[in-house]
């Protein structure tokens, strides 16, 4: 599991805000729109699948992710919560771990599409507040249930992304919003961080990245990264289709840690 220790070192490497309504799914076409703040979750629940297909946007002022487990139906947010502040969660509620969204920068936009079983499921974030709580404890956990009643297929991408056992494959980008099909082609999971910095800045400089995150993202980041989406470990098999807004003249770092993997791409 993945829900402690998450923050990528590598650059390139409340209240409870939840969305518990118990209005029928929304059976129009398009995303559902999740909002981030600091610190809360507002999405659509329940939410009409089996093609979940997200558009979030950060309005806070830090980074978030967002974590994703299937737990079973009748878990309450609070048992939720206390099976998170585990170091290694397992058993009792847990049914799965999907894997979800790593950072997601401030004013950010970013898209998360993909096929869910119907179930109870609930995002969470786990970055470190810099009151030594991290941002779920300060309420950011919502639950959402996927129902299976919509036909809709996933995006359309232009892109593709594949994750190996020895390598993520990234085609050549360009600056701009693209919506990138990620496949783990592996047969062990993989995970997908991903940030991006001014073209010519010193890759070593990841560890300060790593330890201002660790603080809380107190004052501006040591050096300008931008955070604009990425995927927590998936299956071997799966496919996640992301919606990534990259920037002009910066270096993108794809990275799986957990496999010491790492593509990078230089965005003219
Ligand atoms: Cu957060």
């Amino acid at each position: 599991m993945k829900h402690l220790a998450l923050i990528p070192v590598t650059v390139l490497a409340a209240t409870l805000a939840v969305a518990c309504g118990s209005d029928p799914p929304d059976r129009s076409a398009g995303p559902g729109k999740v909002e981030l703040g600091d610190y809360s979750i507002t999405m659509p629940n329940p939410f009409d699948g089996p093609v979940v297909d997200l558009d979030i946007t950060n309005l806070g002022s830090v980074a978030h992710e967002l974590d994703l487990a299937q737990v079973e139906p009748g878990t309450t947010l609070e048992q939720a919560a206390a099976l998170f502040g585990q170091d290694h969660p397992q058993g009792g509620v847990l049914i799965a771990d999907p894997g979800g969204a790593t950072a997601i920068g401030p004013s950010a936009h970013f898209g998360y599409a993909r096929t869910l079983s119907p179930g109870t499921y609930v995002f969470s974030c786990h970055f470190p507040a810099s009151d030594g709580m991290n941002h779920m404890q300060h309420g950011m956990i919502a639950m959402f249930t996927v129902t299976d009643g919509n036909n809709s297929d996933l995006p359309k991408a232009d892109l593709t992304i594949t994750l190996g056992d020895d390598a993520i494959t990234v085609p050549s980008l360009t600056a701009g919003t693209h919506v990138v099909a990620v496949t783990n082609i592996g047969k062990a999971p993989h995970e997908m961080n991903t940030g991006g910095v001014p073209i010519g800045t010193d890759l070593s400089r990841g560890e300060e990245i790593g330890a201002w995150m660790e603080g809380g993202q107190v004052g501006p980041p040591p050096l300008p990264i931008e955070f604009p989406g990425g995927l927590k470990s998936i299956a071997p098999g799966v496919t996640v289709v992301l919606t990534l807004t990259l920037k002009a003249e910066h270096t993108y770092m794809f990275s799986d840690d957990t496999n010491g993997l790492t593509a990078l791409i230089d965005v003219p």
